[in-house]
């Protein structure tokens, strides 16, 4: 028997197979969850369904999370299709590509505000308007993070301080949900060649080095993540809320970066 037998998760921010959420999605499936999922706009109606189908789901329904009345759809669409949930999966982040390129201190108002609502405020609204939905059931909410949020990591600018707000988020959240028996965490995942992860300018570099200098030598995989979060949202983590779990081949751990053949002593 799956881990997640008899849970309905609701899966939001694929936009393809290297999508992380395709990942998690991918591993839900495998452990017997029910599914269903939401696209951001038109162009990725198509996609989604198709992902849908893959893993035997005919729910699909558009969510642009910029949009109450779509996040307010998505619970009433949800309700009458299900009448309840799970598992809320977070996969969603935007910044316009221009606040990549140089600094944060060249970070616009309107970028900011961007970023902070569709990357940080939609998980506060989705997991409000979905909450009704998890009553009774010990739901669980994931979100995915980046190192970013701890650290500067060039070019990652103002993505970095929502990061920030988003694990921050998912703590007073963790607060607020415990009331109703659930839970949230965040993952925070090692850099994935992802659409998201183009816009940011010099991404290569980044993927490269994190490469090179994490403990294990090596990329995650989309699949990492989606056993984690199988795992996270599984009775086996039914004391862990509000946590920021890093699946990064423990590259947070490093203070000197460099694998032990590479720092040669003198
Ligand atoms: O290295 C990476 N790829 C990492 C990504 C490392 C660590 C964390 N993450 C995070 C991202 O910041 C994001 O929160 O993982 C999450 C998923 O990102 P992803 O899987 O890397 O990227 P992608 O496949 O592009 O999915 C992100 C999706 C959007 O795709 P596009 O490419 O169309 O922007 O977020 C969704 C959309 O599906 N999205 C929205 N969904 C609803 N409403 C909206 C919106 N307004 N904007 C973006």
């Amino acid at each position: 028997m799956g881990l997640l037998e008899g849970k309905r998760a609701l899966i939001t921010g694929i936009a393809n197979e290297k999508s992380i959420a395709y990942g998690i999605a991918k591993a839900f499936y495998r452990e017997g969850a029910d599914l269903a999922f939401t696209y951001a706009n038109e162009k990725l109606k198509k996609r989604v369904e198709e992902v849908a189908q893959e893993f035997g789901s005919k729910l699909v329904f558009e969510c642009d999370v910029s949009k109450d009345e779509h996040i307010k759809g998505v619970s009433q669409w949800l309700s009458k299709e299900w009448g309840s949930l799970d598992i809320l999966v977070h996969s969603i982040a935007f910044a316009p590509k221009e606040e990549f390129k140089g600094g944060v201190i060249d970070t616009s108002r309107e970028g900011f505000k961007i970023a902070m609502d569709i990357s940080v405020y939609s998980l506060i609204a989705l997991t409000r308007e979905l909450l009704p939905l998890m009553e009774g059931r010990e739901g669980s909410i994931i979100t995915l993070s980046y190192y970013g949020a701890e650290k500067v990591v060039p070019h990652y600018n103002v993505m970095g301080i929502a990061k920030a707000a988003l694990e921050c988020t998912v703590r007073y959240l963790a607060y607020d949900i415990a009331k109703k028996g659930h839970r949230i965490n965040a993952i925070s995942a090692g850099p994935i060649k992802t659409l998201a992860a183009y816009s940011i300018t010099g991404f290569h570099l980044l993927m490269e080095h994190t490469m090179k200098v994490n403990p294990f030598g090596r990329a995650i995989t989309i699949e990492e993540v989606g056993d984690t979060a199988v795992f996270l949202c599984s009775p086996w983590a039914r004391a862990i809320t509000g946590e920021v779990i890093h699946v990064d081949n423990g590259y947070h751990i490093m203070g000197v970066f460099g694998r032990e053949e590479e720092i040669k002593r003198e």
